[in-house]
């Protein structure tokens, strides 16, 4: 063992959150502390024999406690029988099912009430072109990000029955919708909910609720994204039915899965593998378009494609004038329709980039220059009335992995003198629950354990900060507010070869709990001089067991001088490997991600 590795300090007995880490081993890299499961090798060895899997593939299951042959091999292998629960057991489903048949027989307007972002516009899609072509009499309102806000409200409801529509089923949203609710009740609608937020507080009195996240759905798997739960409700239609879905469906279906960043696990990751199966086979003209604005030309297509080069252009779908259009260019098959939508589409989305950077700079200025002190504080919470509500989300994401600290960033509304806010938080603090615990001064709120939404008073938000300050002190160790990485398995230089990504392929699709798997290699030296490019790009050479094999960082320009002074020592890196496709060769390429340099 090296100074640099140490194990980890006893938690203190009270935190109960997260996983007991005795058996981890702490490496300090430049920019992360770095995490890794201590080695078992006779374990590892059994995997990789069992299995006929490599070692460092092998060590990955280990690390991520795939341990049991039969768990190993279903997560390998996932499949229909295993992973797909019947969606009968959907607490709620045959009301709703009996309810939709019935509207569709009599020729009753039904209203999909939707949601602005990727996971309500697939949604909403994929719920129109399922029951189109059942004769229903059917329409979609996505609300406004600015002008109606989140989830289904009264006003919406009062236009419903004033458009003479007698069935409103809300997708991705609605399990807080209390209010709206009791509208529709009054105006003699019924009301389908189907949602996957987390219930808090009564539930509103609808003719049915889907929620796998219902406290009595005894449907096993709570995972799914909204789409996933409308999906549920739509196959079990075309089941009685005796109908098959068309491949869209699945494209949508894994769109929005991948966006919401839900688990890919067990039956989100059989969607998403099946989906990707489809995508590459045949893509729409969405697709295609999407792939087209961010250069993206590959044979196959995956998840991690579709998680950071695809979903952000759909994003930006929340943010037309017209939200109608959003939808419109996911299901259309008039290719100039979807390409003058696509054209704006990816506009929108690089304004939204420089936004998004803008923001970034600010905060991290004021971290810089101590107006946020992260020594002092455990969270970073920052306001401003120029902050879109659309965009804070993202830089909440980016700021909470940098800096490993919970983060909450508010858009001030200086009208209504309200603020309106994203956080997102680090696994060790469930930001649900802690929020859920200030619920007297929050105006609305709904998410996840790892990401919110919230509203309130802006004279609040020393309240709420001053709250949270003292919940992270209770449960989490100054350990977990340190940015952090999770490296999975060590490599051996040597055994960096195509082989490698063959063998890392089953562990794919790649995603929120299945991350793509991030290797140690250890006591590598530098080659020659590393360079840069576009002045933001490290690349280099390194050597490790005799040999040597050339690595880039990307954005990590400050490497530069370090690598360039370092002569003879040895250090540690922290990389990704992955498969760099390029005019038809295929070849593997070392993404660095921090480096540990020994003493
Ligand atoms: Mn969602």
């Amino acid at each position: 063992m090296t100074t640099l590795e140490k194990q980890a300090p006893k938690l203190s007995p009270q935190v109960s959150l997260g996983t007991p880490s005795s058996d981890q081993t702490y490496i300090q890299g430049l920019k992360y502390l770095w995490k890794i499961k201590n080695e078992d090798d006779f374990l590892i060895r059994t995997i990789a024999h069992d299995h006929n899997i490599s070692i460092p593939v092998a060590h990955v299951l280990y690390s991520r406690g795939h341990l049991d042959k039969e768990k190993i091999r279903s997560f390998l292998f996932s499949s229909y029988e295993k992973d797909v629960p019947h969606a009968s057991g959907l607490k709620g489903i045959d009301i709703a099912v009996q309810r939709i048949l019935q509207a569709i027989e009599n020729q009753e307007k039904i209203l999909i009430f939707g949601d602005y972002d990727v996971d309500g516009v697939t949604s909403s899609s994929l719920m129109l072109l399922a029951l189109i072509p059942l004769g229903a009499q059917i329409n979609f309102y996505l609300p406004n990000r600015v002008k109606d806000g989140y989830g289904l409200s009264t006003k919406a409801v009062k236009r419903a029955a004033q458009n003479g529509f007698k069935l409103i089923i809300t997708v991705d949203n609605g399990i807080t919708a209390q209010q709206a609710a009791q509208e529709a009740q009054e105006l003699g609608i019924d009301l389908i909910i189907t949602d996957h937020h987390r219930p808090h507080g009564e539930l509103p009195k609808a003719l049915c609720i889907i929620n796998p996240n219902q406290d009595d759905c005894p449907y096993p798997y709570k995972k799914l994204a909204g789409v996933g739960v409308t999906f549920k409700l739509m196959s079990l239609i075309y089941e009685l039915k005796n109908l098959s879905f068309p491949d869209k469906i699945y494209e949508l279906l894994t769109l929005g899965t991948i966006a919401d960043v839900v688990p890919l696990t067990g039956e989100n990751r059989y969607w998403v593998r099946y989906g990707l199966s489809k995508i590459n086979k045949q893509t729409s003209l969405a697709f295609n378009v999407l792939a087209q604005n961010s250069s993206l030309s590959k044979s196959a297509y995956n998840s991690l494609d579709i998680g950071f080069m695809i979903a952000p252009q759909i994003n930006a779908l929340g943010r037309l004038d017209d939200a109608r259009e959003a939808v419109k260019f996911m299901i259309s098959s008039d290719l100039s329709d979807v390409e003058r939508i696509g054209k704006i589409l990816k506009e929108i989305n690089e304004a939204r980039k420089k936004v998004d950077r803008t923001i970034y700079e600010e905060i991290e200025g004021a971290i810089i220059n101590k107006s946020i002190d992260l020594e002092r504080e455990n969270i970073i919470i920052a306001a401003h009335t120029d902050w879109p509500a659309g965009v804070i989300g993202l830089v909440a994401g980016k700021l909470m992995h940098n800096y490993g600290r919970p983060t909450l960033l508010f858009h001030l509304d200086n009208k209504e003198k309200v603020a309106k806010g994203s956080c997102r938080s680090i696994p060790e603090f469930n930001i649900f629950d802690a929020l859920s615990e200030k619920k007297d001064i929050l105006l609305s709120f709904g998410g996840h354990s790892f990401a919110a939404g919230l509203k309130l008073k802006q004279e609040d938000l020393p309240e709420l900060k001053a709250h949270l300050e003292k919940r992270i002190l209770d449960y989490v160790s100054p350990q977990d507010l340190q940015p952090k990485i999770t490296l999975d398995a060590i490599l051996d230089l040597p055994e960096a070869t195509q082989k490698l990504i063959t063998d890392i392929e089953p562990l794919e699709p790649f995603g929120n709990e299945n991350p793509q798997p991030m290797f140690l290699i250890k006591n590598a030296t530098l080659l020659n001089q590393a360079t840069l490019l576009k002045d933001k790009h490290l690349k280099c050479s390194i050597f490790s067991n005799g040999t040597i094999k050339q690595i880039i960082f990307f954005n990590r320009p400050e490497l530069l001088p370090l690598l360039n002074n370092i002569g003879d020592k040895s250090f540690h890196v922290a990389a990704y490997v992955t498969k760099n496709e390029w005019q038809g060769s295929v070849k593997i390429e070392l993404q660095g991600v921090d480096i540990a340099i020994q003493d």
